[in-house]
């Protein structure tokens, strides 16, 4: 018995050496990624870095070290990139290398292997290249299910700071004096997309998309261990948020809304990024109304215009054909995600061949307009990097164009109807929002030590940046759902905006007001037999995220719990997936501007696809792991046309209610 117990113990005690706290994982992390350029500056991490050896723990990998045996000989062959130098996610041999590190991460089955192998290839390996495995590792290994990765603005500064403020970070560190800088947006007001600009420079909303992109990667494989649930149509939804944010921005600084991208026009736009890569030079700009140019070793823009054209084909023929000649139908709700899963396109996409890469191969297509034929050895441009492209308005113009495409194959589907859309004995009875919505700008500071070189013998000093970035005030809904069933009923509560009025002040139209909806909440809601009324916070908005804290600050709290034993907490900042919450409404006018606000109550037991939604209000909008919640399309149900505008209107477990969102300035 007492061997028993004393055997009990010591499995026990191997189980948690095998298993730090999350405190410790956590600070694992940090220290990784403190100072990615230099040396490691944790002494266990730094003596893992040199005596680890990968290739001799091939029981701790899932793969039996398969993976770690091919990365091992990339190096050994010296075919791997070499430090300080730039990397692209969108340069197949970088990406390549990139993913053979993340795929020695996510087959390690234990802590010591996975912090093992990240200190030991953070030295091997290229930084950035190591800086994209590390992270899209941590979203999907379940060994780091509650780590908080650092925003990414604070590990990789070059990436989301003007060149400008770069080069006065590097002087304040060179002459060893604290500096706070003021950034501002690229360009000036010559330029009317200036106006617009602290959307798509917003390092927050950038890290969000950044962040998207790792949470579904498009080269991702079911081998690694779960399938990205409805991939394709998160591909398509997340995209089209992002454009008609964008386009709301517009419309409340009275720009037209983007205009999407023709092969067979100029690109009006240029662009003057003013960003420099860490290794590599400046990011090149691209002057107006430049005519497309076939890219060497890329595509042709006739690729670009067959690809275009077969995939609205499909849609017109309201199939795909599959590699093997075999037809998809996508005449369905499911049909968007196999269009998304063509467009962008990704490993799930059924015929790469035939389909293309659509949105890929224009990322680079447009990245590369300045030296189309590489005569310039230029690195690659903003597009080609999730963490720069949205500074660049030809992002939105491209996104725009397939938004388009998905909006063609939306609309060849059959209308709803009433039957399909009311939710029998509910009725809306009130639907409100207390007070005005307001929206202002306030300045965010973020630090800029990681963007500087150093050396351990010489102390950091304080550097850091302010930018404005767009803020609105609390304001919460107020709902009153009449329940006529006589039985409690779960509903799924939707919640959309959109512009009353378009930049010229003309009304929107419901058909073109609904297809910009801004998706503001969603949640589940258990409904009482007979009255109903509640309030729901903009702060509980499951479609957006709050902001990370501070790189230094998530040090600090994890040395608290670690010094003081306590477990670290850091959950509310665990899917950074969303949009910011800052960004859930669009910027107001002085005046206010008049905002559609519709409620959409409909059957929360056909709609859901995980239990007990009401009890959860913190669901995971876009989050990689497991199944989508919601089983309704994207945007459902404003996603389809309707052949009457009244078929909407008139549904009593429908509601609508007009606002005005003023914007009050800078607040300091
Ligand atoms: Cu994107």
């Amino acid at each position: 018995m007492k061997t028993a117990i004393l055997f009990l113990a010591l499995v026990f005690a191997a189980y948690t050496a095998a298993e730090p706290s999350n405190a410790q994982k956590q600070h694992d992390i940090n220290y990784l990624l403190w100072k990615v350029n230099e040396e490691l500056r944790d002494d266990h991490l730094k003596h893992l870095s040199e005596t680890f050896k990968p290739a001799e723990h091939a029981s701790h990998y899932d793969d039996g070290g398969a993976a770690v045996q091919h990365l091992m000989e990339e190096d050994k062959d010296h075919r791997l990139l070499e430090q300080k130098h730039w990397f692209s996610l969108f340069n197949t041999k970088q990406r390549e290398e990139a993913i053979m590190l993340f795929e020695v991460l996510i087959h390690c089955k234990d802590w010591d292997t996975f912090v093992g192998n990240a200190a030991y290839w953070r030295n091997h390996m290229n930084e950035g290249e190591f800086v994209y495995a590390l992270y899209v590792a941590v979203l999907h290994s379940s060994l780091t299910e509650h780590i908080v990765l650092p925003p990414l603005y604070e590990v990789t500064p070059h990436m989301f700071t003007n060149s400008e403020v770069i080069q006065q970070a590097y002087h304040a560190k060179m002459t060893q004096t604290p500096g706070k800088f003021k950034s501002t947006f690229t360009g000036t007001s010559k330029n009317k997309e200036q106006r617009v600009a602290y959307f798509g420079e917003d390092i927050g909303m950038n890290t969000h998309h950044v962040f998207w992109h790792m949470e579904f990667p498009f080269w991702w494989k079911d081998s690694y261990g779960h399938k990205l649930d409805r991939k394709g149509e998160n591909f398509y939804w997340v995209h089209n948020q992002l454009n008609h944010r964008f386009d709301h921005e517009r419309i409340s600084n009275y720009l037209s809304p983007t205009e999407e991208l023709n092969w067979h026009m100029p690109i009006h736009e240029g662009f003057a990024p003013h960003t420099t890569y860490k290794y590599g030079g400046q990011f090149p700009s691209r002057p107006d109304d430049i005519e497309w140019s076939d890219v060497d070793g890329v595509a042709r823009v006739r690729d670009m215009i067959i690809y275009d054209n077969r995939i609205r084909d499909a849609i017109a023929h309201g199939y795909i054909e599959k590699d093997d000649g075999t037809h998809v139908d996508i005449m369905n709700d499911h049909g968007a995600d196999v269009l998304g899963d063509i467009i962008e396109s990704s490993n799930y996409s059924p015929n790469v061949h035939y389909y293309g890469a659509l949105h890929n191969t224009a990322h680079i297509m447009l990245g590369r307009q300045a030296d189309p034929h590489g005569k310039y050895d230029l690195p690659p441009g903003v597009m080609e990097h999730f963490e720069t492209a949205t500074r660049d308005p030809a992002f939105f113009r491209l996104h725009k164009y397939m938004d388009n495409i998905f909006r063609d194959h939306k609309d060849s589907l059959p209308a709803y109807t009433t039957e399909d859309l009311t939710f029998d004995g509910i009725t809306v009875t009130e639907f409100s929002v207390e007070g005005d919505l307001e929206t202002y700008m306030e300045d965010f500071e973020y630090s800029l030590v990681n963007a500087v070189d150093d050396t351990p013998e010489i102390a950091d000093v304080e550097i850091s940046t302010i930018i404005p970035r767009l803020n609105h005030k609390e304001f919460s809904y107020h709902i009153a759902i009449n329940n006529n069933n006589g039985v409690d009923k779960l509903a799924t509560v939707r919640i959309f905006g959109w512009a009353h009025r378009d930049e010229n002040g003309e009304l929107f139209s419901f058909d073109e007001g609904r297809w910009a909806a801004l998706e503001l909440d969603k949640f589940w809601v258990k409904l009482h037999a007979g009255g109903n009324e509640f309030v729901r916070k903009s702060s509980e908005a499951s479609v957006t995220v709050t902001d990370v804290p501070s790189f230094k600050t998530i040090m600090e709290r994890t040395e608290a719990a670690r010094s003081g034993g306590g477990d670290l907490d850091l959950h509310e900042f665990e899917s950074a997936t969303g949009m910011p919450n800052r960004f859930l409404i669009p910027k107001g006018q002085k005046n206010g501007m008049e905002f559609d606000l519709i409620i959409c109550v409909t059957d929360g037991e056909a709609d859901a696809a995980v239990d007990n939604l009401h009890e959860n209000t913190d669901f995971i909008h876009y989050g990689a792991h497991g199944v989508y919640p919601d089983k309704r399309p994207h945007g459902y149900p404003l996603d389809r046309r309707y052949d009457d505008a009244r078929v909407f209107h008139e549904v009593p477990n429908f509601g609508h209610t007009m606002v005005k969102i003023f914007h009050t300035g800078h607040h300091h």
